[in-house]
């Protein structure tokens, strides 16, 4: 794997400065071929002037970043070369480096070095990625957070006690005779154990939180033609993204688009109107709307303050009566003829009076409470299972206490916990897993 890898870490395009990385025990021999200067009388951590040159003709004018093997983000020695920006300039010097012995790095190759190389743990590197993908506020703070090494300690620390209670275990298994040896009783097993339960359910009920700040709330519009669906998302939007008229049918494709609320992102997708309809373009849109459901994380329901209640909305009310929702009453600016004996908000997209509906959103997700948590939470979908794997053999662990199994029995379970947990910072991992991770990452990254 000590091959050494290059790659375009910045974005492809048109810009000021392009950064082409190289990393490995050849990145200094394949950059001096190529420079005008001698790069091993560079120092560690310095930028360096100088061109790039092939054929002793000028490719760019370049600063190279110098970074020594081992206090570098790879652990290799790694060189970037910060050139003019443009597509062709950056190109030509990734073929540079190419032909004179760089290897094409994989997505993410740089950072799973980082990680196989011990410089940051599995939670660590997704984080990473998290931050690169970060697009609200909270979102970044959190993955920081995760980048620092704040989630892993706490992971850490679950792991440590559960493998207090391991080697506490072993000891009773080892030495039952010498009932002097000062181990924990199979009483204080049960109790740590409990706790170690609870931080567990701790950590997971922060995963709620931390997978809303990481995804954001998708958030369907719903309701028969003409209640407003389309004007309510302009308002909310605050932008006329969607066409709105008073021809019932008028939106047949999905329009979306997202704001911000409290550092979550929220993005609401405004469909076709609900309703039986014989005209093909028209029905595909209905459906869609429909299938949209399943996804959803929340769902807006949108009635018409001015109409009685119709059989459409109440197939809709029925629809979607185990979905979070709110139920939205639009035009209340006219005369009321909805009688409804449950809870909704009241709203008018044309008035802009939709301040109800923002509350009721940041209640319904504790919007509030994300601002003043310290957001080391848990969000990633393969650390949550991990960690609800490393719960479930817990509760094994427990349950078998309960029931006086012999303890050496219970061991397996144990032993499952720590490896569960194990996994989530990568203390333990498969090749195929670390693979498939870090081929989600940027190419450069
Ligand atoms: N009076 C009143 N009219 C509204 C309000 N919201 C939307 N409308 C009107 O209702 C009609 C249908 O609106 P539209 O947003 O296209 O509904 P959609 O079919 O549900 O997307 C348009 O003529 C809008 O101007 C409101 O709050 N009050
Ligand atoms: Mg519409």
């Amino acid at each position: 794997m000590n091959d050494t890898i290059a790659a375009i870490s910045t974005a492809v395009g048109v810009g000021a400065i392009s950064i082409v990385r190289i990393s490995g025990d050849e990145a200094l021999s394949i950059v001096n071929k190529i420079f005008d200067r001698d790069v091993y009388s560079f120092k560690s951590n310095t930028i360096n002037y100088g061109h790039i040159i092939e054929d002793n003709k000028v490719i760019d004018e370049v600063l190279l970043s110098v970074f020594l093997a081992p206090k570098t983000y790879t652990k290799e020695d790694i060189i970037e070369i910060n050139s003019h920006g443009g597509i062709s300039v950056t190109n030509k010097i990734l073929e540079l480096l190419l032909t004179n012995g760089a290897r094409l790095a994989e997505p993410g190759e740089f950072t799973k070095r980082a990680f196989l190389n011990g410089r940051i743990d599995l939670v660590e590197a997704e984080s990473v990625m998290d931050l690169i993908d970060a697009k609200t506020e909270s979102a970044r703070k959190m993955a920081i957070n995760g980048v620092y090494g704040k989630l892993s300690e706490k992971i850490n620390k679950l792991r440590n006690k559960a493998l207090d209670i391991v080697s506490n275990i072993e000891v009773n298994i080892d030495y039952p005779e010498y009932e002097d040896i000062e181990v924990m009783t199979i009483d204080d097993i049960k109790s740590y154990s409990k706790e170690l339960s609870n931080e567990i359910e701790e950590l997971l009920k922060t995963s709620k939180t931390g997978k809303l700040i990481k995804e954001g709330i998708n958030t369907v519009i719903l309701g028969r033609p003409n209640v407003g669906k389309s004007s309510l998302l302009n308002r909310l939007l605050d932008e006329e993204k969607a066409i709105v008229t008073d021809i019932p049918g008028t939106t047949r494709d999905i329009v979306e688009g997202s704001i911000r609320l409290n550092g979550v992102l929220i993005n609401f997708l405004d469909t076709a109107g609900v309703r039986k309809t014989t005209n093909t373009v028209e029905k595909i849109g209905v459906e869609k709307s429909l299938s949209l459901l399943d996804k959803a994380d929340l769902v807006l329901l949108v009635l018409n303050n001015n109409e009685e209640l119709t059989d459409e909305d109440k197939e809709l009310l029925e629809k979607t009566k185990n979905k979070k929702r709110i139920i939205v009453v639009n035009k209340i600016d006219l005369d009321n003829k909805l009688q409804l004996d449950i809870p909704y908000i009241k709203v008018s997209a044309e008035n802009n009076d939709i301040d109800a509906l923002l509350d009721e959103i940041k209640n319904l997700f504790n919007l509030e409470e994300i601002n003043n948590g310290d957001l080391t939470y848990i969000s990633n979908a393969r650390e949550i299972s991990l960690l609800k794997q490393a719960k479930e053999s817990l509760n094994n662990l427990l349950k078998g206490l309960e029931e006086d199994i012999p303890i050496d029995m219970l061991e397996i379970d144990i032993r499952n916990i720590i490896d569960y947990l194990g996994q989530i910072t990568g203390e333990s991992y498969d090749n195929e897993l670390i693979d498939k991770l870090f081929s989600n990452f940027c190419l450069g990254k």
